[in-house]
């Protein structure tokens, strides 16, 4: 048996669940920040603004996620409790919330607006719940704060229906302890179909920026995750599991509304989206609602602008017909003839992550079955790989993969009319530095 057949039986290749495949197949997640930072212009506030301070004057929860829903978002996530231990629903846990705010007279329940909203437009809620609380006077005792944090868990993850997410958010944590065992216990518990993102027995992972870019290789087998934003610490996994990557970025510099703050250019969120979606891995764009409890006009503008680019470009895909004609080598045939300045590749993944490079080439534009141009190479494919390149027009394109086992689930091409893909300025170091 040769070394590469032994590779491709070998178990050790990790293999993703269904709920972690479905997961991947949303691409595009919508991130709300809003808290009492909100009303005081702060992305980190120390614990002591005053509850009554969150006052959203015409908060629309519907309003927010069918801004996320037409920007062809499929789930939210919202932070119900930040660093400021600020709770947006009526906890039993802490007056530190919602309840003693003027905001519905303090009646309210933020996440269950969220949520009744996300079941209205069919598209999926996850939470974030910081374990890295500012507020709490239990936190300096970690067996008291532990008891806290689950009994908060447990009201998110049993009042609001099914979860797609639990955010752990790292920030803040570096070199603090918390009870993970009972913490995951409870998870599976209560929401066994949620992912869990980064900390604990984490599902999915951060890709290592706040950016919202991956690089390439995106790897989904991995032993250790970054932890945050701010340090080097890093998340010991004990071995390669399947783990893959959820990039996150705001729409605006900060993950919280201010006044003086502005949306990125649809050239920037274009970028962001060939470098994340268009690179396998989920995008968790944040959009922060404002003071008035509502997405800005701006932000939902600009969203609008964003997916009507999204849209011209990639809305219209022409699938081929894929075959495996040889060992590594496949090739997608279309019924006639197609111009194309996009190609668009899925890898089969149930088996697990297995492409580590690929090339793509056209063949037969010269009329006579011979090879060329060259329309892409790279490494990773995964959940999905959109390569950009001059305008070519084939009815026969020819794909060779390396890695064993390494095969193909579809393959898409597009006429975008351009394959310009925007630069921008700060291209932040990618997630595997080789
Ligand atoms: C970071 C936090 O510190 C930021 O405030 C924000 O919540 C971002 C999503 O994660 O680690």
């Amino acid at each position: 048996m040769t070394a590469s057949k032994l590779i491709a039986h070998s178990p050790s290749v990790p293999r993703p669940t269904d709920a972690q495949l479905a997961w991947q197949g949303l691409e595009l997640g919508v991130f709300f920040h809003i808290g009492v930072n909100t009303f005081a212009g702060r992305e980190w506030s120390d614990g002591t603004l005053p509850a009554e301070s969150f006052a959203p004057t015409r908060l629309d929860a519907a309003q927010w996620v069918r801004t996320a829903a037409e920007a062809g978002a499929r789930y939210v996530v919202l932070t119900a409790k930040h660093h400021d231990g600020f709770c947006l629903w009526p906890t039993a846990t802490t007056d530190y919330s919602v309840a003693s705010s003027p905001w519905r007279d303090g009646r309210g329940d933020l996440v269950a607006e969220v949520a009744a909203a996300c079941r209205e437009q069919g598209i999926g809620l996850g939470l974030y719940l910081s374990p890295w609380d500012r507020h709490a006077p239990e936190y300096p005792d970690p067996a008291a704060y532990d008891a806290l944090y689950l009994a908060q868990l447990r009201e998110l993850c049993t009042n609001y229906g099914e979860l797609v997410e639990l955010w752990f958010d790292g920030a803040g944590s570096a070199g603090r302890s918390y009870d993970w065992e009972s913490i995951m216990a409870l998870t599976a518990e209560l929401q066994p179909g949620a992912m869990v993102f980064n900390m604990g027995t984490p599902t999915i992972r951060w890709i290592g920026n706040e950016d919202g870019l991956a690089g390439d290789p995106v790897r989904y087998a991995v032993d250790s995750a970054s932890l945050d934003n701010y340090t080097d610490a890093v998340i010991d996994l004990g071995a390669a599991r399947y783990v893959p990557p959820e990039a996150d970025v705001s729409i605006r510099q900060g993950w919280f509304w201010a006044a003086d703050d502005e949306p990125k250019s649809v050239d920037h969120l274009l970028a962001i989206y060939y470098r994340s979606v268009g690179m396998g891995a989920n995008l968790l764009l944040n959009v922060p609602p404002d003071t008035r409890g509502l997405i800005d006009d701006a932000d939902v503008t600009r969203l609008r602008e964003w997916r009507a680019e999204l849209d011209r470009r990639f809305a219209s895909p022409v699938p081929g017909e894929l075959s495996q004609i040889a060992d590594g080598v496949w090739e997608v045939v279309f019924e006639a003839p197609v111009t194309f300045d996009h190609l668009d590749l899925a890898e089969y993944l149930n088996d697990g992550q297995r492409v580590s490079a690929h090339r793509a080439v056209a063949v037969g534009t010269s009329g006579d079955g011979a090879e060329g141009p060259v329309l892409a190479e790279g490494r990773t494919i995964g959940h999905r790989r959109i390569h950009a390149h001059p305008p070519v027009t084939t009815h026969r394109i020819r794909i060779e993969l390396t890695g064993a086992g390494a095969r193909l689930a579809g393959v898409q091409v597009h006429h975008a009319g351009t394959h310009e893909v925007p630069e921008i300025a700060y291209l932040a170091p990618t997630d595997e530095p080789e």
